[in-house]
């Protein structure tokens, strides 16, 4: 048993691990406090062609990031999901960092990471401390759909091949949180009406259009539930409109 899974249905361990990275780095963050998640959305479980399901969602906040989301999912066919997502106060001048993990039996299809920009480029100082890192090299990258259009010029979207690769994504993602936690702790927080605040919210609201434009989201969440149900899970917990600062 693994501490995102029922007894007896461990997910894949780039998923694990990566979750368990993503924990502790939440932990770290100043003024951590949970979010209230409906408890219908909370923890989903159900069986689709005698294949069993479950949504596990948490949910929180810190000093200048105003919606932490990480889901472990396993949603048939033997597919297994992380989705994470940090969205900024729009009050602090911080990236959106997202994640997701899609595996299967046959392995790893997609592994995607970014901190993305919401309001035309990204602060200096996580530009200069992404170009700082040291370079990592994956036989199989993947190219962005057109939605992707949102994602900095830094987002590593690839097919790992392996267990070196696969620990090599967990690396560059503890260390993506770590740059934004940083940034987290610093920012200064500008008011509500302030011009700069405003571009960062409908910076949020374009990345969340944007995410449901992914039609392989919705039709695997369609498919293990039904499409009234992808369609308010999509819209209030996975990519739900910011609310104006
Ligand atoms: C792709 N996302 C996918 C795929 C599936 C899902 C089945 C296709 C796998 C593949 O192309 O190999 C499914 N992802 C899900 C489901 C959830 C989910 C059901 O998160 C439920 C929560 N997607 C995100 C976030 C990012 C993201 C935060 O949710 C990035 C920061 C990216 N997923 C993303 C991208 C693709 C993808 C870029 C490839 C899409 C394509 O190639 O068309």
């Amino acid at each position: 048993m693994t501490a995102s899974s029922p007894p007896g249905l461990p997910l894949h361990p780039l998923v694990d691990r990566l979750a368990e990275r993503i924990r502790s780095a939440w932990a770290e963050l100043p003024e951590l406090a949970a979010l209230p998640v409906d408890p219908e959305l909370e923890a989903i479980s159900g069986s689709l062609d005698g294949e069993a399901l479950f949504i596990r969602n948490e949910l929180y906040r810190s000093r200048g990031l105003r919606k932490l989301h990480l889901e472990t999912a396993r949603l048939g066919l033997g597919l297994q999901i992380l989705h994470c997502v940090w969205f900024p106060d729009p009050r602090c001048d911080l990236p959106v960092f997202g994640a997701d993990i899609v595996a299967s039996p046959a392995g790893v299809s997609a592994a995607i990471m970014d901190l993305s920009p919401v309001s035309g480029s990204l602060p200096e100082a996580i530009r200069a401390a992404l170009e700082a890192r040291s370079p990592r090299v994956y036989s199989q990258p993947r190219d962005l759909p057109p939605w992707g259009s949102i994602f900095s010029p830094y987002v590593r979207f690839v097919r790992p091949a392996g267990a070196a690769e696969e620990e090599a994504f967990v690396e560059e993602v503890g260390e993506a949180l770590g740059i934004l936690a940083e940034a987290s702790r610093r920012c200064p927080v500008q008011g509500a009406d302030d011009p700069a605040t405003v571009e960062r919210w409908q910076g949020q609201l374009r990345y969340c259009k944007q995410q449901k434009q992914n039609d392989k989201t919705r039709r695997v969440l369609e498919k293990a539930f039904d499409p009234a149900w992808a369609e308010r899970y999509i819209e209030e917990l996975l990519f739900d409109d910011p609310p104006q600062p």
